[in-house]
Protein backbone atom coordinates (compact mmCIF):
# COMPACT_ATOMS: atom_id res chain seq x y z
CA UNK A 1 0.00 0.00 0.00
CA UNK A 2 1.35 3.27 -0.95
CA UNK A 3 1.03 6.35 1.74
CA UNK A 4 1.33 9.87 1.05
CA UNK A 5 1.06 12.31 4.28
CA UNK A 6 0.80 15.79 4.20
CA UNK A 7 1.59 17.39 7.93
CA UNK A 8 1.08 21.05 8.77
CA UNK A 9 1.65 23.22 11.91
CA UNK A 10 -1.36 21.29 13.83
CA UNK A 11 1.03 18.86 14.35
CA UNK A 12 3.78 20.53 16.12
CA UNK A 13 1.18 22.86 18.48
CA UNK A 14 1.15 20.34 20.87
CA UNK A 15 5.12 20.67 20.89
CA UNK A 16 5.04 24.00 21.88
CA UNK A 17 5.73 25.28 18.30
CA UNK A 18 2.82 27.84 17.47
CA UNK A 19 0.70 27.73 14.16
CA UNK A 20 -0.01 30.84 11.92
CA UNK A 21 -3.58 31.33 11.93
CA UNK A 22 -4.84 29.82 15.33
CA UNK A 23 -5.73 32.55 17.92
CA UNK A 24 -2.24 33.89 19.45
CA UNK A 25 -0.42 31.86 16.17
CA UNK A 26 2.24 33.40 14.16
CA UNK A 27 0.63 36.25 11.94
CA UNK A 28 -1.57 37.58 15.04
CA UNK A 29 1.68 39.64 15.88
CA UNK A 30 2.73 39.87 12.39
CA UNK A 31 1.10 40.91 8.77
CA UNK A 32 2.78 38.19 6.46
CA UNK A 33 3.48 40.52 4.07
CA UNK A 34 6.17 41.85 6.50
CA UNK A 35 8.00 38.57 7.10
CA UNK A 36 6.88 36.00 4.98
CA UNK A 37 7.72 37.19 1.17
CA UNK A 38 10.64 37.94 -0.86
CA UNK A 39 9.57 41.85 -1.15
CA UNK A 40 9.88 41.97 2.69
CA UNK A 41 13.34 40.77 2.91
CA UNK A 42 14.30 42.72 0.37
CA UNK A 43 12.44 46.59 1.47
CA UNK A 44 13.51 44.93 5.46
CA UNK A 45 15.78 42.29 5.86
CA UNK A 46 16.31 43.01 9.27
CA UNK A 47 13.01 42.80 10.07
CA UNK A 48 12.65 39.10 8.87
CA UNK A 49 16.01 38.08 9.71
CA UNK A 50 14.70 39.08 13.31
CA UNK A 51 11.27 36.84 12.84
CA UNK A 52 13.40 33.90 11.82
CA UNK A 53 15.83 34.22 14.65
CA UNK A 54 13.32 34.25 17.72
CA UNK A 55 11.44 31.44 15.97
CA UNK A 56 15.68 30.01 15.36
CA UNK A 57 15.90 30.06 18.81
CA UNK A 58 12.66 28.53 20.02
CA UNK A 59 12.81 25.71 18.03
CA UNK A 60 15.86 25.23 19.73
CA UNK A 61 14.52 25.43 23.40
CA UNK A 62 15.40 22.16 25.26
CA UNK A 63 10.78 22.14 25.93
CA UNK A 64 10.29 21.52 21.97
CA UNK A 65 10.22 18.09 21.37
CA UNK A 66 8.58 15.75 18.71
CA UNK A 67 4.99 14.81 20.25
CA UNK A 68 3.30 11.03 19.61
CA UNK A 69 2.04 12.11 16.47
CA UNK A 70 5.44 12.46 15.38
CA UNK A 71 6.44 9.64 16.67
CA UNK A 72 3.70 7.50 15.11
CA UNK A 73 4.21 8.97 11.43
CA UNK A 74 8.19 7.65 11.99
CA UNK A 75 6.66 4.17 13.36
CA UNK A 76 4.35 4.10 9.93
CA UNK A 77 7.55 5.04 7.49
CA UNK A 78 9.34 2.40 9.36
CA UNK A 79 6.52 -0.38 8.83
CA UNK A 80 6.53 0.68 4.82
CA UNK A 81 9.59 1.61 4.01
CA UNK A 82 9.71 2.32 0.04
CA UNK A 83 5.62 3.11 -0.30
CA UNK A 84 5.94 5.87 1.89
CA UNK A 85 6.22 9.91 1.51
CA UNK A 86 5.88 12.15 4.63
CA UNK A 87 5.48 15.93 3.10
CA UNK A 88 5.84 18.97 5.77
CA UNK A 89 4.39 22.13 5.31
CA UNK A 90 6.58 22.95 8.63
CA UNK A 91 10.09 24.02 8.86
CA UNK A 92 10.30 23.05 12.32
CA UNK A 93 12.61 19.61 12.41
CA UNK A 94 10.31 17.42 14.59
CA UNK A 95 9.45 15.07 12.18
CA UNK A 96 13.21 14.47 11.30
CA UNK A 97 13.94 14.50 15.06
CA UNK A 98 11.07 11.83 15.56
CA UNK A 99 12.97 9.23 12.86
CA UNK A 100 11.20 10.17 9.57
CA UNK A 101 13.48 9.96 6.70
CA UNK A 102 11.64 9.76 3.82
CA UNK A 103 10.10 13.07 3.85
CA UNK A 104 10.17 16.42 1.49
CA UNK A 105 9.80 20.07 3.50
CA UNK A 106 8.19 21.58 1.04
CA UNK A 107 8.37 25.27 2.54
CA UNK A 108 11.82 24.68 3.47
CA UNK A 109 13.76 24.13 7.08
CA UNK A 110 14.58 26.89 9.73
CA UNK A 111 17.43 25.19 10.82
CA UNK A 112 18.96 25.59 6.95
CA UNK A 113 20.29 29.28 5.88
CA UNK A 114 20.97 29.63 1.66
CA UNK A 115 23.09 31.86 -0.19
CA UNK A 116 21.54 34.62 -2.72
CA UNK A 117 24.33 34.29 -5.10
CA UNK A 118 24.59 30.54 -4.99
CA UNK A 119 21.60 29.17 -3.65
CA UNK A 120 24.08 27.26 -1.18
CA UNK A 121 22.50 25.76 1.97
CA UNK A 122 24.42 25.57 4.69
CA UNK A 123 22.94 23.95 8.42
CA UNK A 124 22.25 27.02 10.53
CA UNK A 125 21.41 27.33 14.37
CA UNK A 126 22.47 30.68 15.42
CA UNK A 127 21.49 34.20 14.73
CA UNK A 128 21.57 36.14 11.20
CA UNK A 129 21.45 39.43 10.13
CA UNK A 130 22.38 41.49 7.32
CA UNK A 131 26.24 42.04 8.20
CA UNK A 132 26.84 38.19 9.25
CA UNK A 133 29.69 36.79 7.26
CA UNK A 134 29.15 34.02 4.26
CA UNK A 135 30.96 30.53 5.76
CA UNK A 136 32.48 30.26 2.62
CA UNK A 137 33.36 33.79 1.64
CA UNK A 138 34.89 35.89 4.36
CA UNK A 139 34.41 39.25 2.66
CA UNK A 140 30.80 38.70 1.99
CA UNK A 141 28.42 39.97 4.46
CA UNK A 142 24.45 39.66 4.19
CA UNK A 143 24.62 36.94 1.27
CA UNK A 144 22.33 34.63 3.44
CA UNK A 145 18.89 34.05 3.87
CA UNK A 146 16.43 31.52 5.99
CA UNK A 147 16.05 28.76 3.71
CA UNK A 148 12.18 28.78 3.77
CA UNK A 149 9.75 29.44 1.02
CA UNK A 150 7.75 32.96 1.24
CA UNK A 151 5.02 33.48 -0.29
CA UNK A 152 5.10 34.18 -4.21
CA UNK A 153 8.14 32.09 -4.15
CA UNK A 154 7.93 27.88 -5.42
CA UNK A 155 8.12 25.15 -3.09
CA UNK A 156 10.26 22.35 -2.53
CA UNK A 157 9.69 18.66 -4.24
CA UNK A 158 6.15 19.62 -5.81
CA UNK A 159 7.29 17.00 -9.00
CA UNK A 160 8.11 14.30 -6.64
CA UNK A 161 4.91 15.27 -4.69
CA UNK A 162 2.42 15.42 -7.48
CA UNK A 163 3.99 11.88 -8.39
CA UNK A 164 3.51 10.37 -5.08
CA UNK A 165 -0.14 11.68 -4.72
CA UNK A 166 -1.04 10.17 -8.41
CA UNK A 167 -0.02 6.85 -6.68
CA UNK A 168 -1.42 6.86 -3.43
CA UNK A 169 -3.70 4.16 -1.90
CA UNK A 170 -3.90 6.22 1.47
CA UNK A 171 -3.54 10.24 1.43
CA UNK A 172 -3.41 11.54 5.20
CA UNK A 173 -3.58 15.60 5.81
CA UNK A 174 -2.60 16.44 9.62
CA UNK A 175 -3.21 19.82 10.82
CA UNK A 176 -3.36 21.94 7.87
CA UNK A 177 -5.78 25.05 7.67
CA UNK A 178 -5.92 23.90 4.17
CA UNK A 179 -5.69 27.79 2.90
CA UNK A 180 -2.07 27.56 1.49
CA UNK A 181 -1.79 26.33 -2.04
CA UNK A 182 -0.50 24.71 -3.81
CA UNK A 183 -0.11 22.06 -0.50
CA UNK A 184 -3.78 22.69 -0.41
CA UNK A 185 -4.40 20.99 -3.69
CA UNK A 186 -2.64 17.86 -2.89
CA UNK A 187 -5.92 15.73 -2.38
CA UNK A 188 -7.15 16.99 -5.60
CA UNK A 189 -4.15 15.50 -7.31
CA UNK A 190 -4.72 11.93 -6.17
CA UNK A 191 -6.59 9.26 -7.82
CA UNK A 192 -10.31 8.39 -7.60
CA UNK A 193 -9.81 5.33 -5.39
CA UNK A 194 -7.28 6.64 -2.79
CA UNK A 195 -8.55 6.99 0.76
CA UNK A 196 -8.31 10.46 1.83
CA UNK A 197 -8.46 10.88 5.36
CA UNK A 198 -8.52 14.30 7.47
CA UNK A 199 -7.02 14.85 11.17
CA UNK A 200 -8.02 18.11 12.54
CA UNK A 201 -9.17 20.24 15.25
CA UNK A 202 -12.03 21.60 12.80
CA UNK A 203 -13.35 21.47 9.83
CA UNK A 204 -11.20 23.56 6.82
CA UNK A 205 -11.87 24.08 3.24
CA UNK A 206 -11.06 21.09 2.05
CA UNK A 207 -12.66 18.85 4.15
CA UNK A 208 -15.11 17.90 1.62
CA UNK A 209 -12.82 16.16 -0.60
CA UNK A 210 -11.98 13.95 2.29
CA UNK A 211 -13.61 10.70 2.64
CA UNK A 212 -12.89 10.78 6.23
CA UNK A 213 -12.82 13.60 8.71
CA UNK A 214 -11.43 12.98 11.69
CA UNK A 215 -12.00 15.58 14.69
CA UNK A 216 -9.59 15.93 17.14
CA UNK A 217 -6.07 16.43 18.68
CA UNK A 218 -2.96 15.19 16.57
CA UNK A 219 -1.21 13.43 19.54
CA UNK A 220 -4.34 11.54 20.22
CA UNK A 221 -5.80 10.90 16.93
CA UNK A 222 -3.02 10.63 14.56
CA UNK A 223 -1.52 7.05 16.91
CA UNK A 224 -5.48 5.93 17.19
CA UNK A 225 -5.84 5.85 13.46
CA UNK A 226 -2.38 4.01 12.88
CA UNK A 227 -3.11 1.57 16.03
C1 LIG B 1 -4.53 21.12 15.00
C2 LIG B 1 -3.97 21.17 16.29
C3 LIG B 1 -3.79 19.95 16.96
C4 LIG B 1 -4.10 23.18 15.56
N1 LIG B 1 -4.13 18.81 16.34
N2 LIG B 1 -4.86 19.99 14.41
C5 LIG B 1 -5.02 33.38 -4.36
C6 LIG B 1 -5.66 32.15 -4.47
C7 LIG B 1 -4.93 30.96 -4.39
C8 LIG B 1 -3.57 30.97 -4.21
C9 LIG B 1 -2.94 32.19 -4.10
C10 LIG B 1 -3.65 33.37 -4.17
N3 LIG B 1 -2.78 34.40 -4.01
C11 LIG B 1 -1.54 33.89 -3.83
C12 LIG B 1 -1.62 32.54 -3.89
C13 LIG B 1 -0.50 31.57 -3.73
C14 LIG B 1 -0.05 31.50 -2.29
C15 LIG B 1 -1.25 31.15 -1.41
O1 LIG B 1 -1.62 30.00 -1.25
N4 LIG B 1 -1.88 32.13 -0.78
C16 LIG B 1 -3.10 31.89 0.00
C17 LIG B 1 -2.85 32.24 1.46
C18 LIG B 1 -4.21 32.68 -0.62
N5 LIG B 1 0.94 30.44 -2.25
C19 LIG B 1 2.22 30.67 -2.52
O2 LIG B 1 2.64 31.78 -2.74
C20 LIG B 1 3.11 29.46 -2.58
N6 LIG B 1 3.84 29.47 -3.79
C21 LIG B 1 3.23 29.41 -4.99
O3 LIG B 1 2.02 29.36 -5.10
O4 LIG B 1 4.11 29.38 -6.03
C22 LIG B 1 3.57 29.39 -7.37
C23 LIG B 1 3.09 28.03 -7.79
C24 LIG B 1 2.13 27.93 -8.75
C25 LIG B 1 1.65 26.70 -9.17
C26 LIG B 1 2.18 25.54 -8.64
C27 LIG B 1 3.15 25.66 -7.70
C28 LIG B 1 3.60 26.90 -7.26
C29 LIG B 1 4.14 29.49 -1.45
C30 LIG B 1 3.50 29.35 -0.10
C31 LIG B 1 4.55 29.51 0.98
C32 LIG B 1 3.93 29.45 2.36
N7 LIG B 1 4.89 29.86 3.31
C33 LIG B 1 4.53 29.79 4.72
C34 LIG B 1 5.71 30.39 5.50
C35 LIG B 1 6.90 29.39 5.46
C36 LIG B 1 8.02 29.83 6.29
C37 LIG B 1 7.61 30.07 7.72
O5 LIG B 1 7.22 29.13 8.46
O6 LIG B 1 7.70 31.23 8.13
O7 LIG B 1 4.30 28.44 5.13
S1 LIG B 1 3.00 30.59 5.11
C38 LIG B 1 2.52 29.47 6.38
O8 LIG B 1 1.29 28.81 6.00
C39 LIG B 1 3.61 28.40 6.40
C40 LIG B 1 2.81 27.15 6.52
O9 LIG B 1 3.55 26.03 6.08
C41 LIG B 1 1.59 27.45 5.68
C42 LIG B 1 0.40 26.58 5.98
O10 LIG B 1 -0.05 26.74 7.29
P1 LIG B 1 -0.59 25.48 8.09
O11 LIG B 1 0.49 24.52 8.32
O12 LIG B 1 -1.81 24.98 7.46
O13 LIG B 1 -0.90 26.17 9.53
P2 LIG B 1 -2.19 26.98 10.02
O14 LIG B 1 -1.80 27.74 11.23
O15 LIG B 1 -2.79 27.74 8.93
O16 LIG B 1 -3.24 25.85 10.42
C43 LIG B 1 -3.05 24.99 11.53
C44 LIG B 1 -4.14 23.95 11.52
O17 LIG B 1 -3.87 22.98 12.50
C45 LIG B 1 -5.54 24.52 11.81
O18 LIG B 1 -6.45 24.01 10.83
C46 LIG B 1 -5.88 23.98 13.20
O19 LIG B 1 -7.26 23.67 13.34
C47 LIG B 1 -5.05 22.72 13.23
N8 LIG B 1 -4.58 22.36 14.58
N9 LIG B 1 -3.72 22.42 16.63
C48 LIG B 1 -4.69 18.79 15.13
N10 LIG B 1 -3.28 19.85 18.24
Amino acid sequence: MKILVLTGAGISAESGVPTFRDASGLWEGHRFEEVATPEAFVSNPALVHDFYNQRRRSLQSPSIQPNAAHLALAKLEREHDDDFLLVTQNIDNLHQRAGSQNLIAMHGELLKVRCLDTDERFDWTGDLDVSTPHPKRSAAFGRLRPHVVWFGEMPLGLEQIEAAASQADLFLSIGTSAVVYPAAAIVQWTRPNCRRVEINLEATPSSGAFDQSIRGKATVEVPAFLA
